[in-house]
């Protein structure tokens, strides 16, 4: 028999599942659910319910159940083994949170068959929409909370992490303050990621340390919860957090509810699911220092492996903890492709003609320097968007596409030096990745070699193979990183792109200007 597991991810937009067959080291299912399209009636866009604030923004946890009834039934329709299944984990969109009240607890112990998830667990929430990590009105309780923890640098120490807008402890705290008595009737906070467990389960599944370390509330240290954040959050948090666990730990056999329903094997195991930052990790093989993931999206964002706990002084990147009982780290740029667009735009060129421009000109080629904060940006603070030139003429559009590349992929390098690991290979995702030149870039840049991944599924996937690890643990067989990534995570054959020694030194004195240059933008 093969031995399949199954990774789900609830992300944003969508829930996905990948099956896997851990022994043909093959994916043998992969499907998709987008919750505008399938679940209409939720009234979403993108997944999200947009305020009048547009600062807010949120999304009905009851859609994520309804789709997580509607994904089962699609794959029993689509012939998947689902008794065959040996382990389910899954991956969450990170810092969203699920308030629930004093009935979830039974609800979730009978789930009943005969009816559908959406109309067993319609009466279980405390608060009717969730926040999630795309809201931003926290503003004033991460201040509160930043200050009561001491400091950004302070903040940072204790939970890995300032305080940030879309983290769950200010998120929680803005409840307490403004809604009391719907935060007094919440016996239970979950974040997405262990909602969706404890409906796999049929308990309230704990927090992971992985996504515990994205709320501001975890001590990233000792991976408890930090007595000193809870109480600058909110009054009794004690009480309604569920516990924190290891990313490998079994929470129960899965719920009656599937096997009766959708014929799931009755002794698969139910794992905590993590964030789909750190489950990430896991689908793109990032098992050793070094190894770092940069993902040309909307917005960029940096992250790898790391051993030992590291915190950013400046409280620019966040440590959350590995799916491997290690951490990782992660660093989100704002100013990713849509700025890159912006200046394309602005050339009125098409990419084609963009890329033939960086790639016929020279590392540095005018000694200019470009700050492409077209918005607000994250990394580094800047509240008041702008674009900034140094020595670089406006009219050469050559120039200024080279240099504003350079100076993306200069903030990543200067941006990522507190954590202290050199990369040792990179791996590109995400749209702006095709673009061959904007790669060699940063290799140059980070003097390091650039291979190209195909990665829309990884949190999927790297919670089908956390599924796989969890179940093997469970069983006693000690079972490697590597050995479980292996032949699943492999970069694109022929897709590696090596440094230029010449250029590498260019960027390696360039480096003081740009950092001179930011410096000086931000004053
Ligand atoms: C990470 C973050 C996002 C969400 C997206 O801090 O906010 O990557 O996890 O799902």
């Amino acid at each position: 028999m093969s031995r399949l597991f199954l990774g789900l991810d609830s992300s944003t937009q969508s829930l996905s599942g990948i099956v896997i067959d851990f022994d043909a080291r093959k994916v043998v299912y992969d499907k998709s659910l987008n919750f505008d399209q399938t679940l209409p009636h939720y009234k979403t866009q993108n997944g999200t319910l947009r305020d009048k604030n547009p600062l807010v923004v949120h999304s009905p946890p009851l859609m994520w159940v309804e789709a997580l009834d509607t994904l089962f039934a699609q794959m029993k329709q689509d012939g998947v083994r689902l008794d065959q299944i040996h382990a389910i984990a899954g991956s969450g969109q990170q810092h969203g949170s699920v308030y629930l009240n004093s009935q979830a607890g039974a609800a979730l112990a009978n789930l009943n068959p005969a009816k559908s998830l959406k109309d067993n667990l319609s009466a279980i929430f405390a608060r009717p929409t969730s926040p999630i990590w795309m809201d931003s009105s926290t503003a004033a309780e991460c201040a509160e909370i930043r200050e009561q923890l001491g400091g950004i640098k302070a903040a940072a120490q204790a939970t890995g992490s300032d305080t940030f807008e879309r983290f769950t402890g200010p998120q929680i705290r803005k409840f307490f303050k403004q809604e009391p008595e719907k935060f007094a009737k919440t016996s239970s906070i979950a974040l997405v990621s262990s909602f969706m467990a404890s409906i796999i389960a049929g308990k309230i599944a704990p927090i992971d340390h992985g996504d515990g370390a994205g709320m501001n509330l975890m001590d990233i240290k000792k991976k408890i919860w930090h007595a000193d954040a809870m109480a600058a959050t909110a009054d009794v948090l004690v009480t309604k957090l569920p516990p924190l666990a290891e990313s490998w730990k079994v929470v129960g056999p899965v719920s009656a509810y599937f096997v009766k329903k959708y014929g799931l094997n009755k002794d698969a195991l139910a794992l905590v699911w993590s964030g789909d930052n750190p489950c990430s990790l896991v689908g793109l093989g990032l098992m050793e220092e070094g190894m770092i993931a940069i993902s040309l999206g909307t917005s960029y964002t940096y992250f790898g492996y790391m051993k030992h706990c590291q915190t950013d002084a400046k409280g620019e990147g966040h440590v959350f903890g590995a799916p491997t009982g290690d951490y990782m780290t992660l660093i989100c740029f704002k100013n990713g492709s849509l700025a890159r667009e912006r200046l394309r735009d602005q050339y009125g060129i098409d990419w084609d003609k963009f890329n033939h421009l960086i790639a016929s000109t020279k590392p540095n080629a005018d000694g200019g320097i470009f700050l492409p904060w077209y918005d607000a940006e994250i990394v580094p603070r800047v509240n008041k968007p702008g674009i900034h030139r140094f020595d670089l003429d406006a009219n050469d559009a050559a120039a200024n596409c080279r240099a504003f590349v350079e100076g993306q992929m200069m903030s990543m390098r200067l941006h990522s030096e507190w954590m202290r690991v050199k990369p040792k290979k990179i791996l590109a995702t995400g749209g702006g990745s095709v673009n061959v030149p904007i790669l060699q870039i940063m290799a140059d840049v980070m003097n390091c070699s650039v291979y190209r991944i195909e990665v829309s599924k990884s949190a999927a996937l790297g919670a089908a193979l956390r599924a796989a690890h969890g179940w093997l643990a469970y069983e006693g067989k000690a079972p490697s990183w590597d050995k479980i990534v292996r032949g699943f995570t492999d970069p694109i054959p022929g897709s590696e792109i090596q440094p230029s020694i010449k250029a590498a030194k260019v960027y390696d004195k360039l480096i003081e200007k740009y950092a001179k240059c930011e410096k000086q933008a931000l004053q």
